[in-house]
């Protein structure tokens, strides 16, 4: 077995980002990994960690249900590990998303409308066939293995050099906190985080402003892998820790959109809508407003943007999502 599934990604100077925000912005290419996000470092490290005791020796098939990522990633483990894999998914997941699963070997069950009821699923699954559940967010060894996206980031900017504020989508939680827990262990617990939603998959806002952990009735975004309707209850821990300073702010679809579109057309790089929400940070001048507001410093230092990437996305899904959400001006 490998020393770990990832890949350690590029860190890249965006001309076009840095020009727009006055300063220079470092995209971090999670959309380069093998399964075409940032989850395959939790998943590859939570696999590994109970592979040797639990996959491996009772041959197990590894089951998880999914947006989409988190099962692309965990079908691309389970194949390079040698063990079945059976991924749960929504009706709502692009027919994209279960070919994709498919190609990787995985056997793809599609129940319920959202996530959470694909999770009930697994869950049902796990219970009554005794499979081993991977979860896509809620667990520490996903956090932990996240968190090597902050270790290379660090690593890649060297001593001199500490990122003004990191920008992540959040889902579930689960990257935000890899990202929280990396910027400790590297001493950047002071480096704030802007977390990004979209409005309809905004569990982590909805929390941060009732100040308990709400479920959303429904998700009515179309960044379906940002669609759990409850964030985990380590995410909300960090948004009411004093140590971390986790800034939460949300976009409309039509912005995730355009950011999609304008990373694009000036990166060649395409990538999802539950990305674009991350991008529209820099795109739809929510950063900016957040130095005006001095809620970030100005000038600030460099801005490091988590690329998460994400596989529900080719030619076709665009124009899908183009004919859906751009009205006519
Ligand atoms: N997607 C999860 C959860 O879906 C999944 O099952 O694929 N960016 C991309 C491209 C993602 O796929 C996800 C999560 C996120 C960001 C957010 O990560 P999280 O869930 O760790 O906050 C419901």
């Amino acid at each position: 077995m490998p020393g770990h599934f990832h890949l350690n990604t590029p860190l890249v100077e965006s001309v076009g980002m840095s020009k727009r925000l006055g300063t220079t912005v470092y995209l971090k290419m999670e959309s380069a990994q093998p399964s075409g996000s940032f989850k395959i470092r939790g998943i590859g490290h939570l696999c590994q960690q109970v592979g040797p005791w639990q996959l491996v020796n009772t041959n197990q098939l590894i089951i998880m249900c999914s947006g989409g990522n988190a099962g692309m990633a965990a079908a691309h483990v389970a194949r390079k590990m040698g063990l079945p894999a059976t991924i749960v998914v929504p009706s709502s997941s692009p027919r994209l998303v279960v070919q994709n699963l498919q190609d990787q070997g995985a056997t793809v069950k599609i129940t319920g409308k959202v996530w959470d009821d694909a999770n009930a699923e697994a869950l049902r699954l796990l219970e009554t066939e005794g499979l081993t559940y991977v979860p896509p967010f809620d667990h520490p060894l996903l956090w932990e293995g996240h968190s090597t996206v902050i270790t290379e980031i660090a690593a890649s900017m060297g001593q001199k050099q500490k990122p003004g504020a990191v920008v992540v989508s959040v889902g579930g939680g689960g990257l935000l906190c890899g990202v929280a827990q990396g910027l400790r262990s590297v001493g950047w617990e002071d480096v704030p985080i802007v977390a990004m939603e979209t409005v309809g998959a905004d569990c982590f806002n909805a929390a941060v402003k009732a100040g308990t952990i709400v479920t959303l009735d429904d998700i009515t975004s179309e960044a379906k892998c940002l669609g759990a309707k409850t964030v985990c209850r380590k995410a909300f821990q960090y948004s009411q820790s004093t140590e971390l300073s986790i800034i939460s702010e949300l976009v409309e679809d039509q912005q995730a959109l355009r950011a999609v579109e304008t990373f694009l057309d000036e990166e060649r790089v395409l990538v999802e809508l539950a990305c674009g929400a991350a991008l529209a940070a820099v795109y739809s001048g929510v950063i900016r407003r957040l130095q005006d507001e001095g809620r970030l410093p100005s000038p600030l230092g460099p801005l490091v943007m988590i690329v998460c990437g994400g596989s529900s996305i080719n030619m076709e899904q665009l124009a899908n999502l183009q004919h859906k959400l751009h009205r006519p001006t």
